[in-house]
């Protein structure tokens, strides 16, 4: 889907396990303001359904599984996270779900913006009548 993106980013392994390093501008298209996790989802919960105005975000599951619907008005599309060294790039203005965690699922997020409720639309008709609008 346009201005969504999957990043797969360079694992340091040896003898003593895995590391990956996340860095502004060389494997992250933004400016990182703010970093928040999830985790004890239940596996029945659904988060998310809602699109941000401006803000871009990198989701990386970096302990477990889970699934992330996205649908930017026009097509939808179903993403799996299941490795720590796979992000998905998501812009402004695309409507998410997240579902499907499985019990250990670690759902990091790298964001552009600090938090800011303004920049929610948490409605889907809003979402649809916000893209129709700014797209003239
Ligand atoms: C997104 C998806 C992927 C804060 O106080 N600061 C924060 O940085 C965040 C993200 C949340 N909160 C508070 C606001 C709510 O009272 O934490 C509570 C749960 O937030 P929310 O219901 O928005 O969580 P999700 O999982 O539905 O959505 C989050 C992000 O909010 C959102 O930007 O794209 O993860």
């Amino acid at each position: 889907m346009k201005n969504t993106k999957h990043y797969t980013f360079e694992i340091h392994g040896d003898e003593r396990g895995s590391l990956v390093a996340l860095e502004k501008t060389r494997n992250i298209p933004f400016e990182i303001k703010r970093v928040y996790y999830m985790y004890g989802t239940s596996s029945d919960a659904v988060r998310g359904c809602h699109a941000h105005k401006n803000l871009e975000q990198i989701l990386i599951c970096v302990n477990g599984s889970c699934k992330v619907r996205l649908d930017d008005g026009n097509e939808k599309e179903e993403i799996v996270l299941n490795k720590p060294n796979e992000g998905l790039y998501i812009c402004n203005l695309i409507w998410r779900e997240m579902y499907d965690f499985s019990d250990d699922a670690v759902l990091m997020v790298l964001a552009s913006e600090y938090y800011n409720e303004e920049d929610y639309i948490r409605n889907y008709e809003d979402f649809l009548r916000f893209i129709r609008e700014n797209s003239r």
